[in-house]
């Protein structure tokens, strides 16, 4: 059934979920990993991916662009950007080794991808500095060769040279074991075009005028005092932010340069707002990135601009008014849609922002490590 998940230290599908945390492996250290990199297929060879290289975070782009994750229709293709990618990739402590690709032999085309980047994660009442591993990609004409599992073992081989032993994960699809199973929600900011492509439908008895009437939004946000997060916010951002993640059962631990780097503004990136009083203190910060996808054989739209919820905080008003101005402030930007998956509070106010539920899901994995199953409300870690 799983060939390759079955060699691996995690959980069996068939096994049940216990209430006991820690490592599945036995316990090495980093001198008795393997120094050399696992065997490629003939024709193939490592590459170690500058994304600093204009060509090569070009060949990365292409490469995720035409190959990596679309929904179950195959309607549409996520197109994380350039600057994105960068973002995405160099975080405070980042290690090039774990931009990991694949070629053809003789630095050929790009045809294959993993990363991985450094952090801190909480998982119940252990802090364990992790690998968050993304950006798994195979070149649609060299699927199911085995090449997957490769780069997981070889991008598993680079973390542990790194003496770290864990890591955590998400995918659309399930593998085992899950730790928690997301579902993701959609709010229309820009229902007629959602409509057109295939992404949403016209509901029973509804006209596009009235749809459209239902999801219009103010222009400007509702909350006194919102305005962009800027670098002067950072200590205060990160004691809000950092504070409130410790209520969920998983969770990263951010340091005040992680918090800046993650959530500082970055035009067409990442968006974040806070909300300062009159006594000049921070009390609420929403956040949000961008995440367009391509359409799939669409003669008039090209591109699906998403916005995906991402660190929310409120301490003055209730969270509901909070993201009601993180939609305004979406529509604000352009977006045509504004995602957010069921984890953290996100239950309190989905419906009653007019979220409707997708058809994805969100498996959340961690890599050697046994752990009790965590309901949607007990996550508060975003993956990009
Ligand atoms: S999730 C996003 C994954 N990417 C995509 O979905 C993009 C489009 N798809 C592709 O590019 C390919 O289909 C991929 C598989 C590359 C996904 N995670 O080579 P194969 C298993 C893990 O013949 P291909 C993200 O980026 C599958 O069950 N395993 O298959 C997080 C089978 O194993 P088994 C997956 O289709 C990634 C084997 O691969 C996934 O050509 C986290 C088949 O290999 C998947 N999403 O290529 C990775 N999909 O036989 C794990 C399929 O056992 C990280 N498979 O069932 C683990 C931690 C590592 C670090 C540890 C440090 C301590
Ligand atoms: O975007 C997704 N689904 C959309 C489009 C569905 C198109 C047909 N398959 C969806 N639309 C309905 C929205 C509607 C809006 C008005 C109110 C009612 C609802 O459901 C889905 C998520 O739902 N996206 C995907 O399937 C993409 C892959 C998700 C897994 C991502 C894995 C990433 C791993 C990286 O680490």
């Amino acid at each position: 059934e799983h060939a390759f998940w079955d060699t691996q230290p995690v959980p069996s599908m068939s096994s049940e979920y216990g209430q006991d945390s820690g490592p599945l492996d036995e316990v090495r250290t980093p001198e008795e990993v393997r120094a050399e990199p696992y065997a490629l297929p003939d024709k193939f060879e490592w590459c170690t991916c500058n994304v600093d290289d204009e060509h090569e975070i070009q060949e990365i782009y292409s490469l995720l662009t035409e190959n990596y994750v679309e929904d179950d229709d195959s309607m549409f293709r996520f197109d994380y950007s350039i600057h994105f990618l960068r973002w995405a990739l160099k975080p405070p402590e980042f290690l090039r080794s774990w931009h990991l690709g694949v070629r053809v032999q003789g630095g050929g085309k790009l045809v294959g991808f993993i990363t991985g980047i450094p952090a801190h994660i909480r998982v119940l009442e252990k802090s364990i500095k992790m690998a968050e591993i993304n950006f798994l990609c195979v070149h649609k004409r060299l699927r199911s060769k085995r090449l997957a599992p490769v780069l997981i073992k070889e991008i598993t081989r680079r973390v542990n040279r790194e003496n770290i032993w864990q890591a955590v994960y998400t995918a659309g699809v399930v593998l085992p074991r899950p730790i928690s199973e997301c579902r993701y929600w959609h709010r229309s900011l820009n229902p007629k075009k959602l409509i057109e492509v295939g992404f949403s439908h016209l509901g029973a008895r509804m006209t596009m005028a009235r749809t459209i009437k239902l999801y219009k939004v103010p222009d400007a946000p509702q909350i006194a005092g919102m305005r962009e997060m800027k670098k002067e916010d950072v200590g205060r951002v990160h004691r809000l932010v950092a504070n409130y993640l410790k209520k969920f059962t998983l969770h990263p631990e951010f340091t005040p340069a992680e918090i800046e780097h993650w959530m500082l503004p970055r035009p067409g990136v990442v968006y974040c707002y806070v909300r300062e009083n009159e006594k000049g203190e921070v009390t609420d910060v929403c956040s949000f990135y961008s995440l367009p996808s391509s359409i799939l054989g669409h003669p008039k739209h090209n591109t699906l601009r998403a916005a995906y919820s991402y660190w929310n905080v409120a301490t003055t008003v209730p969270l509901q008014d909070l993201m009601f101005d993180a939609l305004i402030l979406a529509r604000q930007q352009d977006f045509d849609v504004f995602n957010a998956l069921d984890i953290m509070e996100n239950e309190s106010f989905l419906k009653d922002l007019k979220f409707g539920i997708g058809d994805g899901y969100l498996q959340y994995y961690l890599y050697n490590w046994k752990c009790p199953r965590i309901e949607p409300r007990g996550i508060g870690l975003v993956l990009l």
